[in-house]
């Protein structure tokens, strides 16, 4: 079947079928942009593992984190599907040729910051990323089947943490509050740029890559998360959310794009230095790719028709 009569039959293109360059460029783009996230979005979290309030808390972030770490494999490998080199993308991200999730340069000043990353940064994660599990292009669509699922279980923990610190003593709900009003514009950021200016949405819309545009994602993230700030009897820090029974959604103030651009072209309060620890931490890593080379070189199985 050709591409397009693949593509109109709602159907998967697989690796080794044929695709149009633009087609596998842009999934390249996009998920090798996803996979950068979630390596780089185990940082802020991963700032408060040795100052977790409890064991408990303790052992819960640091199986987040390694999750994050696990989705970053997962979508690098399926970025190789479409025959890049893992080496060349992360070349990519520390040469800033890469983007990676505007979210992960905001700091985590407190543990209340956790809960809302969970909640907020986890609760868009999953608005944008479940319908990527319907992604016409069937290595990236698998990868995220699992994603979400853990995904959603991240989302429940951060909002158990909120939860908890909103019915707390008046200095932990303070700062519950506070870290709410902190991530809320952010995280509506972190569905990219207004539809009117996001070069790559039609295309990729039209590909089956994107199934929903980028405001039709952040309206549907408000019209979810705003009940659930009730249930957490926390503010959202915006005072034009109200419901709009014409439109059948709840009409929110304006995002700061200016602010997003300004994040995507490095100047976010915390973009220097997660890109140092990046290049510190990949350094760090050398000997472990050296020796997992020098033991698959020892250990290599013959090519079969091989001598
Ligand atoms: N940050 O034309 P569009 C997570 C760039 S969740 C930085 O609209 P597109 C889980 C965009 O790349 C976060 N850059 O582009 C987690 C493009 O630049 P380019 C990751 C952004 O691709 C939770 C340009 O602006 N999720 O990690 C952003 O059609 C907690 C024009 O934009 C994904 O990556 C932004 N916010 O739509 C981990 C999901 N927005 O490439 C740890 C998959 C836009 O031309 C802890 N990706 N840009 O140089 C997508 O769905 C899409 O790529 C969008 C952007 C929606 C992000």
């Amino acid at each position: 079947m050709s591409f397009d009569d693949l593509l109109a039959d709602d159907g998967r293109v697989e690796p080794r079928d044929p695709m149009p360059d633009g087609y596998r460029r842009t999934l390249v783009r996009q998920i090798a942009q996803h996979a950068h996230s979630e390596i780089i979005g185990m940082q802020p979290e991963g700032n408060w593992i040795s100052r977790a309030p409890s064991l408990r808390r303790k052992a819960i972030l640091m199986a987040k984190v390694q999750d994050e770490a696990g989705h970053g494999l997962y979508l690098y490998a399926a970025a190789e599907t479409l025959g890049v080199d893992r080496a060349d993308l992360l070349d990519q991200l520390h040469t800033g040729r890469q983007k990676y999730s505007s979210i992960f340069n905001y700091p985590t000043l407190t543990w209340a910051d956790v809960g809302a990353i969970g909640w907020l940064v986890d609760g868009a994660a999953i608005v944008n990323q479940v319908p990527l599990c319907r992604c016409s292009y069937g290595p990236y669509a698998r990868a995220m089947v699992r994603i979400c699922k853990e995904e959603s279980f991240h989302q429940r923990q951060g909002f158990e943490i909120l939860h908890t610190l909103s019915h707390g003593t008046p200095g932990q709900r303070a700062m519950a509050q506070d870290a709410v009003d902190r991530y809320w514009w952010p995280a509506l950021m972190m569905f990219g740029p207004p539809d009117d200016d996001s070069p790559h949405s039609a295309q990729s819309m039209a590909w089956g890559i994107k199934r929903f545009s980028n405001d039709d994602l952040r309206q549907r993230f408000v019209d979810m998360t705003v009940p659930q700030a009730e249930a957490l009897d926390l503010t959202l820090p915006d005072p034009e959310i109200r419901w709009n029974d014409e439109r059948g959604h709840y009409d929110f103030g304006e995002v700061d794009f200016g602010e997003l651009t300004e994040v995507i072209k490095g100047n976010g309060p915390c973009n220097r230095e997660r890109m140092a620890h990046r290049l510190r931490a990949h350094e760090d890593g050398a000997w472990v790719r050296e020796a997992a080379a020098a033991y698959a070189a020892k250990h290599a199985v013959p090519e079969e028709g091989a001598a």
